[in-house]
């Protein structure tokens, strides 16, 4: 058996809709839902954005303590990781709400770029502001990397003192404005990493499941979910993220990789148990 393999679900991003599949979560209960059942499949993180009842994109603090606390109350012990990047458009401060009492990691975007038609902005300053929140509430970075300059941010994180292991890293392959998703850039990206760090793959689109047999076959880690891709096969919607987690883990079987527990990916990721099942409630 190779290592472990820490299955991440993104549950639910900014940008997929209703229109597009009746699966995409949008209330708190629904999003809970969602990553309970993709824990109950086999993944140890959840990648946690919110919505307005209507679908629009929220980053209120509300929302996330409400889906962290039904997530715990259904009895997961899932690691919660809250999306700072929330979406193209709102504030830093805004995309900030979502780092609520009981998160656990929180996403790092390493930089500014076309997001579809949109622009994605993270300036180098607005960066460091992030990394800094993170760190003063002692929860463990993803550093979302979408093209390879990223990679050298990276490192002028780590070399400033703004960013300090432990802390993740998650290629993001297949954004229209960032890298391709291809075999190719990911050995590229997975070249340049800084020693020793762990590292995922989420591809987007149709690319999400080839991704992560790439990753599985490069000792990476490996991300799914109707965030980033909507099918389980060719014009086959996913019945929901849980439906990707179970392909994501019977491609890690194949590859001779079990999934890591909830407890092991805390241990692999460096997330201190003290912060782990820590209710919103019950610090309020
Ligand atoms: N919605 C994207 C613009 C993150 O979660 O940190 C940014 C995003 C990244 O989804
Ligand atoms: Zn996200």
């Amino acid at each position: 058996m190779g290592p472990k393999v820490v299955v991440a679900a993104a549950v639910v991003g900014a940008e997929v809709t209703r229109a597009q599949s009746p699966y995409v979560p949008y209330t708190p209960e629904e999003i809970a839902r969602a990553a309970v059942d993709a824990w109950r499949a086999g993944a140890a993180v959840v990648h946690l954005h919110a919505r307005w009842p209507d679908g629009r994109p929220s980053q209120d603090p509300r929302h996330f303590r409400e889906i962290v606390d039904r997530i715990r109350a259904a009895g997961s012990d899932v690691v919660l990781q809250c999306s700072t990047g929330g979406a193209i458009g709102m504030s830093l401060e805004e995309r900030l709400g979502s780092l609520v009492d009981g998160a656990e990691m929180g996403t790092l975007n390493l930089g500014t770029m076309n997001f579809g038609d949109g622009v994605f902005l993270n300036p180098r300053p607005d960066v460091v502001a992030v990394a800094a929140r993170l760190r003063a509430r002692a929860l463990v970075p993803e550093c979302e990397v979408y093209d390879a300059g990223m990679l050298d941010t990276l490192r002028w994180l780590l070399e400033r003192g703004h960013l300090a292991p432990p802390y993740h890293v998650q290629l993001v392959l297949g954004v229209p404005g960032g890298m391709g998703a291809t075999r190719r850039n990911l050995e590229f990206l997975v070249g340049g990493l800084p020693e020793g760090v762990h590292w995922s793959v989420a591809g987007v689109g149709r690319a999400q499941l080839p991704m992560a047999e790439a990753a599985l076959a490069l000792g990476g880690h490996v991300r799914v979910g109707l965030e980033d891709n909507l099918y389980a096969a060719k014009g086959v919607l996913a019945r929901g993220s849980d439906e990707l987690v179970r392909l994501a883990v019977n491609l890690a079987a194949a590859a001779g990789r079990e999934p890591a527990t909830p407890a092991e990916a805390r241990a692999l990721l460096g997330i201190a148990a003290g912060n782990a099942l820590v209710s919103s409630i019950s610090t309020a």
